[in-house]
C-alpha cells in the first residue's frame, strides 16, 4: 500500500493513499503525479501539493474571477505568472480577454500537466494563450505589453517562486498594469504561514494604493484555510455592486457554457470579510 505525505510544517502531515505515482526530475524540481484514492490526481512539486482534480476549481476559481470580476469591464490583456497546469489559464478565458500570456518558468511542468492532467490544462492550446518558458521576473521587467491583470499563481516562496514575492517584483508589475489595472496572487495560509502572509501584505501595501486580502477554504493546502492578495492602484474589489458581479457570472457562465461550482457573488464579499 502506497501513501504520500506532505510535509507542511516539522509538527503537521497530510497523507493521501495513493494507486501509482510518476516522477520526473526537471531542471527547477521534481515533478510527481499521483494517483490518489480520495482526490484524483495530484500534481505535486518539490514534495508540496500544488493541484488536485478533486478541489482544483477551488482554487483556480477564486484566484481568477475575484480580480477579473472586479475590474468592472471587459478584459483584453491577461499575463499569469506560474501557473504551468492550465487551472488559472482555463478560467481567465471563461472572461474572453483577447490574449493571455502565460509566463512559466518550467516547460517541464506544463508539458506533464498537458499529458497528464487535461481537465485542468487543456485550455493551453486555446488560440488566445501564449506560452512563454521564462523566469517571471525577467519577463514583467522586459515586457512592453500593458495588462489589465496580472495573476501570480506560483508555488512557495521557496526556489524559483521566491522572487515573485518581493517588493521589487511588485513595483515591476505595478509599471505593467492599465491605469484600472488588477493584481493578485496566492498568498500562501494566514495559519501556517504566519510571517509571510503579512509580509507580502505589507510589501504590495508599499507599492499599490489599495491591498486586500481573502480566503477561500482548499483542503488540500495546509490548514484548508488559503489566502489570495489583491492590489489595484484604482479598483476595490469590494467596491463593486453585487449586481455587477451576479451579471458577469451569468456572462462567465454563458461564455464558457458551464456553471461555476465555487464562485458567486456571496462568497466574492464573503472571501475578504475577515
Ligand atoms: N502550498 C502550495 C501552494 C500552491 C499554490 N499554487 C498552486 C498552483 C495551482 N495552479
Amino acid at each position: 500500500m502506497l501513501w504520500f505525505t506532505e510535509y507542511q510544517t516539522e509538527n503537521l502531515g497530510l497523507s493521501f493513499k495513493v494507486r501509482s505515482a510518476k516522477r520526473v526530475k526537471s531542471k527547477f524540481q521534481e515533478i510527481l503525479l499521483l494517483d490518489t484514492y480520495e482526490y484524483g490526481k495530484m500534481l505535486v512539486l518539490d514534495g508540496a501539493v500544488q493541484t488536485t482534480e478533486k478541489d482544483e476549481f477551488i482554487y483556480h476559481e477564486m484566484i481568477a474571477h475575484v480580480p477579473a470580476v472586479s475590474i468592472g469591464r471587459k478584459l483584453k490583456k491577461v499575463l499569469v505568472i506560474g501557473g504551468g497546469d492550465g487551472g488559472t489559464v482555463r478560467e481567465v478565458l471563461k472572461h474572453n480577454p483577447e490574449r493571455v500570456d502565460l509566463v512559466e518558468i518550467d516547460r517541464e511542468v506544463v508539458d506533464f500537466c498537458m499529458r497528464e492532467l487535461p481537465t485542468i490544462s487543456s485550455a493551453l492550446d486555446d488560440e488566445r494563450v501564449n506560452i512563454y518558458f521564462e523566469d517571471g521576473r525577467d519577463f514583467v521587467k522586459n515586457t512592453e505589453v500593458d495588462y489589465d491583470m496580472v495573476v501570480v499563481d506560483c508555488s512557495d516562496p521557496v526556489g524559483p517562486s521566491k522572487v515573485l514575492f518581493e517588493s521589487d517584483f511588485y513595483k515591476d508589475v505595478a509599471s505593467i498594469l492599465t491605469d484600472d489595472g488588477v493584481f493578485v496572487t496566492q498568498s500562501e495560509s494566514p495559519l501556517i504561514h504566519k510571517d509571510i502572509v503579512p509580509l507580502i501584505f505589507k510589501e504590495l501595501k508599499s507599492v499599490f494604493e489599495i491591498v486586500k486580502l481573502y480566503l477561500a477554504f482548499i483542503p488540500t493546502y495546509p490548514a484548508g484555510m488559503w489566502s489570495f492578495t489583491f492590489a489595484s492602484n484604482s479598483v476595490d474589489p469590494i467596491g463593486i455592486d453585487k449586481s455587477k458581479v451576479d451579471f458577469a457570472i451569468e456572462r462567465i457562465e454563458e461564455l464558457s457554457g458551464s456553471k461555476l461550482k465555487y464562485y458567486n457573488s456571496d462568497v466574492h464579499f464573503g472571501a475578504f470579510s475577515l
